[in-house]
């Protein structure tokens, strides 16, 4: 049985989302970052990092979001990971590129605004931020006037993990609805099962 560590509103989050689009029994544990659980030596042996999402599948012991997010596609329902050549590069390049660049800044302004004091907060380092999301944005919406989904027609691992990152940007309200195919993709997302299911764990 799988043992997903973290809470659903963190990085984690994806991870949720994921186990309840392939349909796994898993166990949940939250790491209580108050006693900093997440720096203990037990925990450290589950992720060096001390951070969390963390998973454990028998003798399997994985971190890093995504990572655990193709691994659980390739365990339970690998058409998340595409069905062609073309579709498994397009999941992997639009899953990098989503933690690699479109994470960074974003992940920056949502830290300030969210987490900071407003009398502490960089504001240059939120402008500076900020000013590199409509770059992005404009590549998703592009690319969603092609087709349906990211990878093609069917929704993938690229929308799941793709969308994890660019709806924290719901989060610091960030105007999203001049991008009407990004925001139509996100509203099909939001109506899948297994979101809904993951959504609701938000609510506990
Ligand atoms: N790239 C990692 C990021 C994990 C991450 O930064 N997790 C945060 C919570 S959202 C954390 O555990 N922070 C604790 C710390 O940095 O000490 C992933 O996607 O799994």
């Amino acid at each position: 049985m799988i043992t997903l560590y973290g809470s659903a509103r963190s990085s984690a989050g994806r991870c949720f989302w994921c186990l309840e689009e392939v349909k796994a029994p898993y166990n949940a544990v939250e790491v209580n970052f108050r006693t900093k659980e997440h720096k203990s030596d037990l925990f450290l042996k589950i992720n060096p990092n001390g951070k969390i999402p963390a998973m454990v599948d028998d003798d399997v012991t994985l971190f890093e979001s995504m990572a655990i997010n193709f691994y659980l596609a390739e365990k339970y329902k690998k058409d998340l990971l595409g069905t062609t050549l073309q579709e498994k590069g397009y999941v992997y390049q639009w899953s990098i590129w989503a933690i690699a660049e479109v994470q960074p800044p974003i992940i920056g302004a949502f830290i300030q605004k969210v987490f900071v004091p407003e009398d502490k907060r960089d504001l240059g380092l939120i402008e500076k931020s900020l000013a590199q999301v409509p770059a992005f944005l404009k590549i998703l919406e592009d690319r969603l006037g092609e087709s349906k989904y990211l990878a093609g027609n069917e929704f993938t691992l690229a929308d799941l993990n793709t969308a994890s990152v660019v709806s924290i940007l719901n989060h610091i309200q960030y105007d999203l609805s001049s991008y009407k195919n990004l925001s139509n993709w996100l509203t099909v997302l939001s109506e899948r099962e297994g979101f809904r299911k993951y959504a609701a764990l938000l609510q506990k």
